[in-house]
């Protein structure tokens, strides 16, 4: 097959992809980005881009039949999942053993499907996670940059109190209040002005209407309106789509080759390529950059690759629950979908706990408090090769989860003491399952910091080759990950562009 050649090559259009490709363009470095999702924006026969989670079709998962929401019952009945047709849609649901892991598809990755949280970590536990990274350049040039640019913003705090999309937030404010726990409002990059006016009935409804994990159509500005866009804008990136880099080897002249296969909707393998490339920036996220590094250390493809590929995975300590209010504390049948607040436990060194409040927007009164709590599990994993099965597995354990959730269980059994409240049984699955231990939203690590990489994300025994998205947070960042993970990129292509171009 016909090679085709680049200077460099960006795997994945997330986070880690995005900023690479955009300080690349702006140095003048013709890039070729490689998705194996769809790019996002063309309207289905409904007139939108993307469903919602109130009615799910095609384009909600990657390649299921029936769809995977993290919430699997209400009252116990299989009310939410739905049948749907096979193709490449916006969420995928990724299961290993004891743990399954949703990622976003698409041009944008995560951004596409998350709840837009953008949050920057404690100065001290950043320092904690990353003690050989300098945290005053990260404090004063890199976070600052990388909010600037995915375009942070902030509730406006008298709408926040008045409006009934947030009474879910409110009620669980107080019962949070009630047992003197602290909570802190939480940025996000969903645009609160557009959310405000579509309060208002002058714009059409996205996060009011139920539009979050399988896409937002307006509101959100996911990475194709920010990074990906300006990216696009130096001239010097193309976007490939629909394929999906299997292997990568390196040629006799120092060059990277990568090994693609492109598909089409049904997912048929329509041509298999290959390209090659001077420099290779791996933003395929913890999962996918993990796989293809752990991959060709153990296929003999990269063998000087070190033994800290594959290591230090963790969910950032993720355990999602729910609350059953008493009759009188409403959550609303109108809910937004984007959280705005958190329960900030943290510094309580006994058990740290940072718990988002998530809502629970089905259209109708719950009387459910919903959280994703991020705990500080200190357990972590390794992804390894398995020959005979030509798969890359996960080694997370059941009782790695019970740690996360023995954690979530300390603070939210405080929070039902003294509301007088109880846990919702009917929210994941029919055993009656309080806690659900068996699914992530903030996979990290893999290809950790200052192990399997050098300081700066390049990665140890080959030149020319970075690492810049989620493989490289040890496990655990103690809040939503995102804007870490877009600082991080930041710095390490600074450094790049400056040292090796
Ligand atoms: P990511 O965004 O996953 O991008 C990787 C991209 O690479 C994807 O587009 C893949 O399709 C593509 N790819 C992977 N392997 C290959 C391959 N072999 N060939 C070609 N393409 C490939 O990586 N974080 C927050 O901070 N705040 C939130 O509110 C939040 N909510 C979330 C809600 C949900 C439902 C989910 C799933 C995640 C959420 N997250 C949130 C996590 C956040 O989206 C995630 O940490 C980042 O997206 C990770 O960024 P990366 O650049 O590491």
């Amino acid at each position: 097959a016909a090679v085709d050649n680049a200077p460099a090559i960006v795997v994945g259009s997330g986070y880690g992809g995005a900023v690479a490709a955009l300080r690349l363009g702006q140095a003048g470095v013709r890039t070729l980005m490689i998705e194996m999702g769809q790019l996002w924006n063309t309207a289905g026969s409904d007139g939108k881009v993307f469903c919602s989670t109130a009615a799910p079709d095609k384009r909600s998962m990657w390649f299921k039949t029936r769809t995977e929401a993290p919430l699997a019952t209400f009252l116990w009945l299989d009310v939410v999942n739905k049948d749907i047709t096979a193709y490449p849609g916006v969420l995928d649901r990724v299961h290993y053993d004891n743990m399954s892991v949703y990622v976003g598809r698409g041009v944008g990755g995560g951004s596409l499907v998350n709840g837009g949280m953008a949050v920057t970590p404690l100065q001290s536990y950043f320092a904690e996670q990353f003690p050989t990274v300098d945290t005053s350049a990260m404090y004063d040039t890199y976070y600052p940059r990388a909010r600037a640019m995915l375009g942070v913003n902030t509730v406006d705090p008298t709408w926040f109190e008045s409006t009934e999309w947030y009474q879910f937030t409110r009620t669980s404010r107080k019962a949070a209040a009630n047992t003197g726990l602290r909570t802190t409002f939480v940025p996000n990059v969903y645009d609160f002005g557009y959310m405000q006016r579509e309060a208002a009935g002058t714009a059409t409804k996205s996060a009011l209407a139920q539009e979050v994990i399988y896409g937002n159509n307006y509101g959100k500005k996911s990475l194709d309106k920010t990074y990906l866009a300006a990216a696009l804008g130096t001239g010097n990136l193309t976007i490939h789509t629909m394929e999906k880099v299997k292997a990568i080897t390196r040629a006799s002249d120092g060059s990277y080759v990568l090994s693609v296969d492109r598909i089409d909707t049904t997912g048929a393998v329509v041509e298999s390529k290959q390209y090659s490339c001077t420099s290779l920036f791996l933003g395929g996220g913890s999962l996918g950059t993990t796989e293809l590094l752990v991959r060709a250390r153990d296929t003999g493809a990269l063998p000087a690759l070190n033994s800290s590929v594959g290591a230090g995975w963790s969910t950032n300590g993720n355990t999602m629950l729910g609350r059953a209010n008493h009759i009188w504390d409403t959550t609303g049948a109108n809910q937004s979908t984007m959280p705005v607040m958190g329960i900030d436990d943290w510094a309580n060194t006994a058990n740290p706990v940072f718990a988002e409040i998530a809502p629970l927007p089905i259209g109708f009164e719950t009387w459910v408090s919903l959280y994703l709590a991020i705990t500080k599990n200190p357990q972590r994993a390794s992804f390894t090769y398995d020959s005979a099965s030509d798969a890359v597995k996960l080694g997370w354990t059941a009782a790695q989860s019970a740690v996360s959730v023995a954690m979530a269980k300390k603070l939210f059994d405080r929070i039902n003491a003294a509301n007088a409240t109880i846990y919702r049984y009917d929210l994941f699955g029919s055993s009656g399952k309080v806690f659900a231990d068996d699914f992530c939203y903030h996979p990290l690590g893999g290809c950790v910091l200052g192990r399997a990489t050098d300081d700066y994300g390049r990665v140890k025994g080959y030149s020319k080759l970075y690492v810049t998205d989620g493989s490289l947070v040890p496990g655990n960042i103690g809040v939503n990950p995102f804007v870490t993970i877009t600082a991080l990129a930041e710095r390490t292509m600074e450094r790049v562009l400056a040292e090796d171009m």
